[in-house]
């Protein structure tokens, strides 16, 4: 089968239980992580075995890691970089051997994924994370209270401070540097345990805070999969994240990065106006993304990889962690389905 469709789970401790995925009619596999050993170390074989059994209990694959997270030191090739980049290897060779084929993970410094506003209400009343540029452009990281998903908590204002700092020196090009002496170290042992590797976009796809972020668009794209030239070094295409830039077209994307997608997140959002966005919902005319557009584009060029609906909104009075409630996703994973059994029978 070609698109392999898989759902986001937390683990023991996500409120939304396999149970309740594996009732999800499109859904074979889970995407999951351990969430419980701190970044840098090694992953144990038991806990990762365990995760698996649950899935596999219920009824569904466990193919598919997102994320094994990069140490800061690594991003900052300091001289903690080669032991950390040990462990890395050991943990992709430890999730060859549980049967994972994909590993998603990302390269982006300090913070994963960045929104102003986690519960944007939308005009139907649900509501949905949002992004203004203006607003985070006011945030202050040292100070803000704004705590989001995305952002380590673990990090002390003190330890912020000094890991900003640290990243003074790193601009674009230092990042692309410790980004090519980690995939080179990394690929050939994913190539070996039968993993492809597959990096996620920045989100959102520019610079934030001084820092930089390169997986921005295609030039980048392109740029990242020469690195190593791989099938093992591929790209985790995220719709959402790289769609809320209004010169990335995602379908031209698809294109040229034909046969490098392992894994594709797919998500629909509303760009409100310059940096700006909202997260709607999964169906085409919701927001400013043509998923079918999108999904007939990844099966014209033969796609064979796992698929997953990103971020759903909060519906039907819903609570819990923002953009991973089970209602909105689970209406996304079966609006997928029905464009993905439908590009296909159009073929038949
Ligand atoms: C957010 C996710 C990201 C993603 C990581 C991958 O919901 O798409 O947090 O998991 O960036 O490393």
């Amino acid at each position: 089968m070609s698109f392999k469709m898989t759902f986001r789970w937390y683990g023991e401790n996500d409120k939304i239980t396999l149970d309740y995925i594996r009732q999800i009619p499109a859904v074979q596999g889970i995407v999951s992580a351990i969430y419980d050993v701190p970044v840098g170390e090694v992953w144990p074989m038991e806990n990762i075995l365990k995760m698996k059994k649950q899935c596999n209990d219920a009824g569904l694959t466990f193919e598919v890691v997102e994320s094994v997270p990069v140490h800061e030191d690594i991003k900052l090739g300091n001289a903690n970089a080669p032991k950390l980049i040990e462990v890395y290897k050991e943990n992709i060779r430890r999730l060859g051997k549980a049967g994972v084929k994909c590993i998603c993970y990302n390269f982006m410094p300090v913070f994963d994924w960045l929104r102003s506003n986690l519960a944007k209400e939308l005009t139907d009343g649900s509501n949905a994370l949002a992004y203004d540029h203006a607003t985070v452009l006011s945030m202050n990281p040292l100070t803000s209270e704004l705590s989001l998903p995305g952002w380590d908590a673990s990090y002390t204002k003190e330890g912020l401070k000094d890991l900003l700092n640290q990243y003074k020196d790193i601009d674009e090009e230092k990042l692309w540097k410790n980004m090519e002496t980690f995939l080179k170290e990394i690929i050939p042992v994913a190539e070996e345990a039968g993993i492809k590797m597959a990096i996620h976009p920045d989100d959102p796809p520019w610079g934030i805070f001084g820092l930089p972020r390169v997986i921005t668009c295609e030039e980048n794209l392109k740029r990242f999969l020469k690195l190593v030239d791989s099938p093992a070094n591929g790209i985790t295409l995220c719709t959402g994240s790289l769609g809320v830039s209004s010169t990335n077209d995602i379908v031209h994307m698809i294109h040229t990065c034909k046969g490098r997608m392992p894994f594709v997140h797919l998500r629909n959002i509303k760009i409100t106006g310059d940096h700006c966005f909202e997260e709607s919902g999964h169906l085409s005319s919701k927001g400013s993304l043509d998923m079918y557009a999108i999904v007939k584009a990844l099966h014209d060029d033969g796609f064979d990889g796992y698929v997953r609906p990103d971020h759903g909104r909060m519906i039907w009075g819903e609570t819990g962690r923002p953009g991973y409630g089970l209602y909105d996703r689970a209406l996304g994973a079966m609006y997928l389905q029905g464009l993905i059994e439908a590009v296909e029978k159009a073929d038949k």
